[in-house]
C-alpha cells in the first residue's frame, strides 16, 4: 500500500467520540496507510473509543489520563509492547473547568488556571518526554491549539493563556528535540462543532460569524483539520519544526 503514512507508527490521544478532532486525524492517518494507537482519557470512554478503534481494524486502545506523569510513563511503556517504534504522536487534548470559560476574565481562579495549563499544555511536555524514548527512528509531535492564544476571543478566557503556552511549548520541545530527529508543530484549528465546542454559549452565532468574514467565507472541518495534521506528521513536512499552522479559512488574516 502506498500513502503519505505508509508504515509509520502513530499514537493519536484525544478521541472521545466520532466528532472529536482526534478521531478525524485518526481515520486520515489510517487512511494514508499509517498504523494508528488510540489513548483514551478514562473507563467511561472505553466502550465508545473500541468502537472507534474496531472502524480501523482494530487500533491498539490505551487507557491514559495526561493529569498523572506515571499513566504517561506507563501508556508509552504498553505502547511499546505493540509499537516499538513511534513515528508519530498526535496531542489532540485540552480541558478547563467549565465556570472559567465564560464571564470576566479577571475573574479567573487560581486552581482553574492551573488546571488549565497542566491538562492543556503540560501535558504535551509530559507525552513528548515519554513518547521520544519509542521515536528511535525520528518523529513528528502534532498539537492542537487555537487562535485564542494570540487574540482575545469572548469566553475563550483561560484557555487562552493555556494555549499561549502550549504553542511556546511547541518552539520550546522544537530545539529540544530537533537534534534527534523529532519535529514538534502545532495546528491552530478554526472552530469545530465537536462536544469540547459545543458547550460553549453562542457557539453557533460564532460560526455564523466566520462564514460572512474569512477569506474562504465558510468554516472549517475536521477532516481539514486532519488533513494538516497528516502533512506534518508526514516526510513532506520533513523541514517544519517549531511551526504553528492556521487552518482556519484565513480567519487569522482578517480582523
Ligand atoms: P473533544 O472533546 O472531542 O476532545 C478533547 C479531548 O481531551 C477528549 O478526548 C478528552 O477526553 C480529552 N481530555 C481532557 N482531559 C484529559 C485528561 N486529563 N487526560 C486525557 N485526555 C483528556 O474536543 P476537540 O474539539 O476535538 O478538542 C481537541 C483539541 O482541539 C483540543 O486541544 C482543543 O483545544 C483543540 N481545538 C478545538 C477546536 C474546536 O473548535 N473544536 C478548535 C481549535 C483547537
Ligand atoms: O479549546 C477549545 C475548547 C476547550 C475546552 C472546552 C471545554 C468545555 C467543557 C476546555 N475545557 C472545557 N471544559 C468543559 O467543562 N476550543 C478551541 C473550542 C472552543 O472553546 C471556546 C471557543 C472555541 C472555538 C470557548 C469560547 C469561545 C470559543
Amino acid at each position: 500500500m502506498s500513502g503519505l503514512l505508509h508504515d509509520k507508527n502513530i499514537l493519536v490521544m484525544g478521541a472521545a467520540n466520532q466528532r472529536s478532532i482526534a478521531w478525524s486525524i485518526a481515520e486520515a492517518v489510517h487512511r494514508e496507510g499509517g498504523r494508528v494507537a488510540l489513548t483514551y482519557q478514562a473507563e467511561r470512554l472505553k466502550g465508545r473509543v473500541t468502537r472507534l478503534a474496531d472502524e480501523l481494524g482494530g487500533a491498539p486502545m490505551i487507557e491514559c489520563d495526561v493529569a498523572d506523569d506515571d499513566a504517561v510513563r506507563r501508556a508509552v511503556d504498553r505502547l511499546a509492547e505493540t509499537m516499538p517504534v513511534l513515528h508519530g504522536v498526535v496531542h489532540s487534548i485540552a480541558w478547563a473547568p467549565a465556570e472559567d470559560l465564560q464571564g470576566s476574565f479577571v475573574e479567573t481562579t487560581r486552581t482553574g488556571f492551573a488546571q488549565a495549563n497542566d491538562i492543556s499544555s503540560y501535558s504535551l511536555i509530559a507525552v513528548a518526554r515519554e513518547a521520544r524514548r519509542l521515536m528511535t527512528e525520528g518523529g513528528a509531535v502534532v498539537t492542537m491549539t487555537y487562535a485564542g492564544s494570540w487574540r482575545v476571543i469572548p469566553n475563550y478566557n483561560v484557555m487562552g493563556p493555556a494555549k499561549a503556552s502550549l504553542e511556546s511549548s511547541v518552539r520550546y520541545l522544537a530545539a529540544d528535540l530537533g537534534p534527534a530527529g523529532v519535529r514538534v508543530n502545532a495546528v491552530s484549528a478554526g472552530p469545530i462543532a465537536t462536544v469540547a465546542a459545543r458547550t460553549i454559549k453562542d457557539f453557533s452565532g460564532m460560526l455564523d460569524l466566520l462564514e460572512s468574514h474569512t477569506p474562504l467565507r465558510r468554516n472549517v472541518t475536521a477532516d481539514e483539520v486532519a488533513d494538516a495534521a497528516v502533512f506534518l506528521l508526514s516526510d513532506l513536512a520533513r523541514a517544519i519544526t517549531g511551526e504553528v499552522v492556521h487552518v482556519d479559512a484565513g480567519a487569522h488574516a482578517v480582523t
